[in-house]
């Protein structure tokens, strides 16, 4: 298969998967006082390095690299400005939970360290996360809200109704070699339907008063 070929049936293993249909595409944000059911799984499924069943993908060494090449091969990145900007209407962002060699408690996109993300309104978005990080506590998820920084301890208490709610916490990965373990990844769909200036934010205690966030622009 070729590397195209590989990271479009990428793409679509995110896009359309069992794990990513059991996070229905929204039609909209969300509203004011609607949380979501999907967002969280029971507290047994946190905190735990992956393993086969967890709920959502396992990617390999070389799956989880050929991942990174589609999020940095779409949409602009500004090293300058730390954004990346996309276009058109059907948008796929692969982020990153703490990928190897970057800090721990960060999102990166394009190797940038949570990056303001920047789409136009009205586009379908395809937000795919990726857990790299080891270690305990170390699962992440992200959801999308109107509150801004800096954030509590207690994020998730303290949010508020998010736009996009989270994805159940995806976990750490299996094992400390980068090369030989597996990781955790998940997919969820929703209209980017109003502009303006949200955040996106890993809602794991004390992971985004550590700055594990990142501004997120509809315009
Ligand atoms: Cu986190």
């Amino acid at each position: 298969m070729s590397t195209k070929a590989l990271l479009m049936a990428m793409s679509a293993f995110l896009a359309m998967g069992p794990a990513a249909a059991a996070q229905p595409a929204r039609g909209g944000w969300m509203g004011p006082g609607m949380m979501g059911g999907g967002g969280m799984m029971g507290a047994g499924a946190q905190n735990r390095p992956v393993t086969p069943g967890w709920g959502g993908r396992i990617l390999n060494h070389t799956a989880a690299l050929a991942y990174i090449a589609y999020g940095n091969a779409h949409g602009a990145a500004d090293t300058k400005a730390n954004s990346v900007t996309f276009t058109g209407h059907h948008i796929i962002i692969n982020l990153v939970a703490v990928q190897p060699g970057f800090d721990d408690q960060t999102f990166e996109l394009h190797g940038l360290v949570n990056p303001t993300i920047i789409v136009p309104q009205g586009a379908i978005i395809q937000l795919n996360l990726l857990n790299m990080d080891y270690g305990d506590k170390m699962d992440h998820t992200v959801e999308i809200v109107t509150v801004p920084p800096p954030y509590p301890y207690m994020t998730m208490m303290y949010l508020g109704p998010p736009m996009v709610p989270p994805m159940p916490e995806l976990p750490w990965r299996s094992e400390k070699n980068a090369q030989a373990a597996h990781y955790a990844a998940l997919g969820q769909s929703f209209t980017a339907s109003t502009p303006g200036t949200y955040w996106y934010v890993c809602p794991t205690p004390e992971h985004a008063e550590k700055g594990m966030f990142g501004q997120f622009v509809v315009r």
